[in-house]
């Protein structure tokens, strides 16, 4: 539980939303440093393999809502304000934008392929291919 340590009260559930934390930090001051990434740290921390999907489900549908709330709040944002990524050169407050709705499509391609195995894998005797073929 390493993230135990942070005295961010409330942090199980914000950091569901790390690429509101990193556009919201861009904008307000590029130099502001990022919160650090570990994703295998989070899974474990997060209990991605317990098994409480309610829990989960209702935290991203609580952080999501947030997150929609704080982008029809902000005004005039500055979108090219840029921060400079050690390994990616400068990233704009925009360009993080653009990368974390492209980021969700990305989650949205990984359950879609799921869901196309497990159909397969359930159907028992029968066939899938009926439904056209699963290019990537
Ligand atoms: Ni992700």
């Amino acid at each position: 539980m390493r993230r135990s340590k942070t005295s961010e009260p409330a942090s199980n559930g914000r950091e569901v939303e790390d690429f509101r934390t990193r556009v919201e930090r861009t904008l307000r001051d590029p130099a502001e440093p990022w919160p650090p990434i570990d994703p295998e740290a989070w899974a474990v921390d997060r209990r991605y393999n317990e098994g409480d999907l309610a829990g989960a489900l209702k935290r991203f549908v609580s952080e999501r809502r947030r997150s929609v709330n704080w982008l029809r709040g902000i005004t005039n944002p500055d979108w090219s304000k840029a921060r400079k990524h050690p390994q990616l050169g400068p990233l704009r407050a925009g360009d993080i934008f653009a990368a974390w709705v492209a980021h969700d499509a990305l989650h949205l391609r990984q359950i879609a392929k799921r869901m196309h195995q497990m159909t397969q894998r359930d159907a028992g005797v029968y066939t899938v291919h009926y439904a056209g073929r699963w290019t990537s």
